[in-house]
């Protein structure tokens, strides 16, 4: 019985997202999820993106956390719109669902906006089984995590369309080994597109910001 109230949710969920993405796509905008660990580097790697691309593609972001709009006051200094969904109302659910992806996106004034980036509540667990209407599912996985967690957290590598490692700059004092990481998510999914950089200085950005642009690009052709 619990099973099949859950698929009714999930169905329901899945059936709204289809429409927010054919909605958005229509409208010309590019909406990202964007999920990782608490910690990993979302807010710092969303923020390094805003400013990489100002004056050149306008910017949106959703941020959800279970409580505090700590993130969504960090990103609003950047001036673009920011809308924060608190997940504790709705008994601290972590992760985001469509219906409130959808309230939050239509908040903003669309005529003025190219991409809406979600930031996801922080764990590599929840999100990946909620389908939030986003156009492309990003993980960012940040080296002081290992390299196994592709292997543990499979369902996460496989609903995402793009991996993003980072804290690069960490490489050496942690030992982190790339092969590894890479043999990893083969493994899990092999058509990940891949992304190794540094939030913090924004070294290795521009294959990144190259693959955002060209997203862009395809959802209005
Ligand atoms: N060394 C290093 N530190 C980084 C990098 N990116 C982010 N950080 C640091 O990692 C910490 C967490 O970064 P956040 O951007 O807040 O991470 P988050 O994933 O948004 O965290 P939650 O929203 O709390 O889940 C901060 O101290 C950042 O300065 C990086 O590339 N290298
Ligand atoms: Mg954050």
């Amino acid at each position: 019985m619990e099973i099949k109230i859950l698929q009714k949710v999930l169905q329901a969920n899945d059936a709204l997202a289809e429409q927010t993405r054919q909605y958005f796509k229509s409208k010309g905008i590019l909406v990202i999820n964007l999920m990782g660990s608490p910690g990993a580097g979302k807010t710092t790697f969303i923020s390094r993106t805003i400013e990489a691309l100002k004056g050149e593609i306008n910017f949106a972001v959703i941020e959800g956390d279970i409580t505090s709009t700590i993130d969504a006051e960090r990103l609003s200094r950047l001036g673009i719109p920011v809308v924060q969904i608190n997940t504790e109302p709705f008994d601290g659910a972590c992760h985001l669902e469509a219906t409130w992806i959808k309230d939050a996106a239509l908040s903003f004034d669309l005529q003025n906006l190219d991409v809406i980036i979600i930031e996801n509540v922080g764990n590599l667990v929840c999100p990946a089984e909620f389908d939030t209407g986003a156009h492309k599912n990003v993980v960012i996985l940040s080296t002081p995590e290992g390299e196994d967690k592709p292997l543990k957290y499979p369902l996460m590598f496989r609903v995402s369309h793009a991996v993003v490692i980072n804290k690069i700059d960490l490489r050496e004092i942690l030992d982190y080994n790339l092969e590894v990481i890479n043999q990893n998510l083969t493994t899990v999914n092999d058509a990940l597109e891949r992304f190794i950089l540094t939030s913090k200085t924004g070294e290795g950005f521009s294959h990144w910001i190259d693959w955002v642009r060209n997203q862009l690009k395809i959802i209005r052709d």
